[in-house]
């Protein structure tokens, strides 16, 4: 059983340990790496493992804008001393990168978090999906065998695996039926570390999440795009919110719980595949009344149906039991459905009354320069 309050754990002593990235001290907090840091999951990773006295190394990608956002709170400059968070460049598609960071970084703990992610996107870019979110599990596994080091390793794995599911609510024996090139490319991920784990006797867990959501979940899948498309109703930015299949039914829970689940997993006796999910379903429908109906808003006069949302294959019903993870691990979900929808809805409604109010702003501006050039 793990505490959910354990105190910073320590490892060492440890000698002669170069990692390229100054000296270290002799007795040091546990490192880890995360791949997907800059992604929902990462950013609230890392604030968890800061806050138990992890070293941090996170992988990003070479991006021409800024795709720090969600981090950017955390960011300490790496000049000054005692810095903790390290972002280096690498990427899942290019095996030299993670051989190098692996050598260089010597992790305690690995979070294989990054992913192409989204489900309907992977239907135009399936092979692409499969390198990074299939594949890349592989070069990152391989890295730490070539690099002679015996962390602990996290693999994202998805209740997208159980796709067109044979029984209800969904276990860690329930059979895969993946329904998209993206859930095809996670059930090699998932073998290939349940393999390693096998082989080479790796302390390898899948941690199989369930969908969760949170006030940083990226603006194209649906939860979000529903609280950001009600919120910027409500202020006026937008009239219409147009939408795919709204009978998906989806056990959603809260970001952060989920990510305390994933490191219970690394730091308990044994390594293995456990379920984490609320046990509660609900449809998108549901989630557009909820959010509509917070607001005070119809959401019958706001929302359409538009069919290029549709996937060509769906999953119309997932319900996770998590009674293992709760058995083994102590984990427990600690927001409900009304919770999650309502602080989504609430920190979007800032975001718009912002939005707005830099909107009038720029009027102000453009109408000034205007009377200015007069
Ligand atoms: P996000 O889409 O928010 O984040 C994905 C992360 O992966 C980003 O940091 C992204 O970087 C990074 N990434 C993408 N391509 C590459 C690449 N080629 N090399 C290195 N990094 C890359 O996902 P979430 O945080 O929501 O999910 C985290 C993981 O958990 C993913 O693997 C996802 O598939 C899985 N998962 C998520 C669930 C959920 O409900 N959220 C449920 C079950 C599994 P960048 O910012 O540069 O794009
Ligand atoms: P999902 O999440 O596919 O479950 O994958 P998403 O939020 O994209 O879709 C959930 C359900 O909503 C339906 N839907 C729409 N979805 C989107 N994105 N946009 C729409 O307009 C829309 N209308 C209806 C979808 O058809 C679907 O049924 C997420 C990702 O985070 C994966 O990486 C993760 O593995 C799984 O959750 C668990």
């Amino acid at each position: 059983m793990v505490s959910k309050t354990s105190p910073p754990q320590k490892v060492g002593p440890v000698r002669g340990r170069r990692d390229g990235f100054g000296k270290r001290p002799v007795y040091m907090a546990k490192t880890a790496l995360i791949s997907g840091i800059t992604g929902q999951d990462g950013s609230f990773l890392a604030e968890l493992l800061l806050d138990k006295g992890y070293d941090v190394y996170g992988i990003i990608r070479r991006s021409s804008s800024f795709n720090t956002d969600r981090i950017d709170h955390l960011y300490q400059d790496p000049h000054e001393k005692g810095t903790r968070l390290h972002l280096v460049y690498g990427d899942l598609n290019d095996s030299s990168s993670l051989n190098t960071i692996l050598r260089q970084i010597h992790p305690d703990e690995i979070y294989n978090l990054g992913a192409q992610s989204h489900v309907r996107v992977s239907f135009d870019i399936p092979e692409y999906t499969g390198e990074v979110t299939g594949l890349g599990t592989v070069r990152l596994l391989e890295a730490v065998r070539e690099a002679g080091i015996r962390p602990k390793f996290y693999q994202a794995s998805s209740s997208e695996l159980y796709g067109k599911a044979v029984e209800t609510p969904q276990t860690e024996t329930t059979p895969f039926h993946p329904r998209s090139p993206y859930a095809c490319a996670k059930a090699y991920a998932y073998y290939i570390t349940l393999n390693y784990r096998e082989s080479y006797d790796m302390f390898a867990c899948n941690g199989i999440l369930f969908n969760h959501e949170s006030e940083r979940r990226g603006e194209t899948f649906v939860s979000r795009k529903i609280t950001r498309a009600a919120t910027r109703i409500k202020v006026g930015l937008q009239e219409k919110l147009y939408m795919g299949n709204l009978d998906a039914q989806r056990d959603w829970g809260y970001a952060r719980d989920y990510v305390e689940a994933m490191w219970m997993m690394l730091n308990t006796d044994r390594a293995d595949d456990y379920v984490i999910a609320t046990g509660e379903t609900h449809s998108v429908r549901e989630f557009i009344e909820r959010a509509f109906g917070y607001l005070d808003l119809d959401w019958q006069e706001h929302v359409e149906i538009d069919p290029k949302y549709f996937r060509p294959a769906e999953v119309d019903f997932l319900r996770g039991d998590a009674s293992k993870a709760r058995r083994e691990l102590g984990w427990e979900p600690t927001v409900s459905f009304d919770r999650l929808v309502k602080l989504m809805v609430d920190h979007d409604l800032q975001l718009a009354k912002q939005e707005t109010e830099a909107t009038e702003m720029q009027h102000v501006a453009v109408a000034k320069a205007r009377w200015e050039s007069l």
